[in-house]
């Protein structure tokens, strides 16, 4: 087999596929002329798919078209592009998905197509702690392919999101069709201010911020207006309350040149977060077991009150927040993680974006000399396999997408700090993978490639009666621990890490959508277009 990026290659650019099984290989045009004949090599075990590969280089070919290779066995590839930008429409798509997450309003058609439907949640609300108390809650984004909307992972989404913005606000000069496309703010600012508004009336007067709201139990595979579960508000933890404040403050300082009374707003938010942070220096997380939608569990809030920490100084530049920065610098934490639990790469984002001396010399200087270090361990482990891919086995857990995405965003923040184009051609590799330059042979983008996905675990995709999926939903992908009726320990023995994935619905550890999957490529695909 030949495995390739299925939205194609930058013509004047770096162009790898992967061969696998045999050398030899035929690059074709579309109507079947051959244009390129080799064999790459030699093969090498490759101890993520067990597939014996090698790096197919075909940079040399640079005209415009449509092409696919043929192997050994004559076996096809997937047809792929080899043209300018082939990036665009996924990076459109990828944003738009925020947008089909909508909870609380009609997706009109004339934004949605055919994927139109109702108002959903707009019910009144209850806190599991005091259920005589209801309170109105619309708004956000379902977090997945649930309908439930979780503090945590939506603080992680959003910073995913501005950052994308902060790093490349080029990338998003287009409108993507959305009910605030004109308002004056570019659409991702107008999405992700949807979310935060959710987020905001998550919190308590005192600051502290609730975990979770959601049905008691997942509801069946119906519309989200259909949904009449009540919806229940889960007690304030501190790492929802950190995550906030993060969020907040972050956003804070993005929406300060477009509308300045909601920079106040989040501002406002945001410290009273942090001075709930202050008043309760110790780790608070409860997750109800009467209540048995997703826990986001998460056994440490220093990497959240870290993230906190940096964006509330970067922000008001008070010195109170600086002991706690400093103080959880101490910690052993890995300091470039970009997912739902470990969030200190947010923290490394702030500071090693932020303006010269905002931050002293020692804290910048911790965090670049990890951020490199990291960047440079995922170039040799990209360097070590025939996908040319950041992954070891062990990494092949729930949701491995983000890890190769959050992997990318690693890799181009390295670039950011020192222009080095290995960073750069490192991320653009990951992105290969994603687009089908993988076992399975498969993009794990809807809508994107001739290969791509099609069925998966989301809720109003399955109950809309309509064939194709949702377009630019990003799976979860693989996972060596997979856990559901069409992906598990039995149906995968003797399967390898890149190939435990079943393209099913009920396989929702394998092939779920989350809002926090789609963010990172969000960013990961805004940042090259910049270059
Ligand atoms: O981090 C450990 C790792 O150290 C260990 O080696 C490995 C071996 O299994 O496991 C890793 O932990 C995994 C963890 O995700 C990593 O983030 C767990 O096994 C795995 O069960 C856990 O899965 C999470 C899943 O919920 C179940 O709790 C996913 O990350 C998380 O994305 C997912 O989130 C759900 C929400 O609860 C509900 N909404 C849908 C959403 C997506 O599926
Ligand atoms: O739809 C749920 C999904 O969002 C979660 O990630 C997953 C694991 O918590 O659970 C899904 O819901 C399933 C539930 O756990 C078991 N019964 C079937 C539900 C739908 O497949
Ligand atoms: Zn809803």
């Amino acid at each position: 087999m030949i495995y390739v990026n299925q939205l194609g290659y930058q013509w004047n650019g770096v162009k790898h596929a992967t061969v696998s099984g045999s050398r030899s290989y035929t690059l074709h045009k579309e109507n079947g002329e051959a244009v390129l004949q080799g064999e790459a090599g030699p093969l090498s075990t490759d101890e993520n798919s067990a597939e014996q590969v090698a790096v197919l280089d075909f940079s040399s070919v640079t005209e415009a078209g449509r092409y696919y290779f043929t192997d050994g066995d004559g076996q096809k590839s997937a047809v792929f592009p080899i043209g300018e930008q082939v990036y665009d429409g996924a990076l459109r798509a990828a944003l738009k998905m925020f947008y089909f997450q909508r909870c609380g309003m009609e997706l009109e058609e004339k934004y949605a197509g055919r994927f139109a439907h109702k108002t959903c949640h707009t019910g009144q609300a209850y806190y599991l702690d005091a259920p005589e108390k209801k309170t109105e809650l619309s708004g956000g984004w379902h977090d997945a392919g649930d309908y439930g909307r979780y503090i945590t992972a939506a603080a992680v989404a959003v910073g995913h999101l501005l950052y994308a913005y902060a790093l490349a606000p080029e990338a998003f000069l287009e409108e993507t069709g959305i009910p605030e496309s004109g308002s004056g703010l570019p659409d991702i600012l107008n999405e992700c201010r949807y979310e935060l508004d959710w987020m905001l009336k998550m919190q308590d007067a005192d600051g502290g911020v609730h975990h979770k709201a959601t049905s008691m139990h997942f509801v069946d595979f119906v519309m989200p207006q259909e949904d009449v579960l009540e919806v229940v508000i889960t007690p304030v933890s501190s790492l929802a309350t950190a995550d906030l404040a993060a969020a907040a403050a972050l956003a804070a300082r993005v929406y300060e040149p477009f509308d300045a009374a909601y920079a106040a707003r989040l501002k406002e938010a945001a410290v009273r977060a942090g001075d709930w942070l202050a008043a309760h220096p110790d780790f608070l997380f409860h997750d109800p077991q009467e209540v048995g939608t997703g826990s986001y569990e998460d056994l440490c809030d220093a990497d959240e009150r870290l993230w906190a920490a940096a964006e509330l100084y970067r922000l008001t530049k008070d010195a109170a927040y600086l002991a706690p920065l400093k103080q959880i610098l101490e910690l052993k934490l890995n300091l470039t993680a970009l997912g739902w639990a470990d969030v200190a790469g947010f923290a490394g984002m702030c500071i090693l974006t932020a303006e010269e001396g905002c931050f002293d010399a020692m804290v910048t200087d911790k965090f670049r000399y990890r951020w490199l270090d990291e960047a440079d361990r995922l170039l040799r482990v990209a360097e070590g396999n025939g996908f040319e891919l950041a992954m070891h086995p062990s990494d092949f857990i729930w949701g491995s997408n983000m890890l190769v995405l959050c992997n990318a965003m690693v890799l181009e923040l390295a670039h950011c700090l020192t222009g080095e184009q290995k960073y750069l051609q490192g991320a653009r590799y990951q992105l290969d993978y994603i687009f089908g330059r993988n076992a399975m042979d498969t993009s794990y983008v809807t809508g994107q490639g001739e290969r791509a996905f099609r069925d998966p675990h989301n809720r109003p995709g399955i109950a809309d009666g309509i064939d194709e999926p949702i377009p630019g939903f990003v799976s979860g992908g693989p996972n060596r621990g997979a856990c559901d009726t069409k992906a598990n320990a039995e149906l995968l023995q003797g399967v390898a890490p890149m190939k435990c994935y079943a393209d099913h619905y009920l396989s929702y550890s394998t092939n779920e959508i989350t809002i926090y999957w789609n963010s990172p490529l969000v960013f990961a695909l805004a940042y090259l277009k910049k270059g």
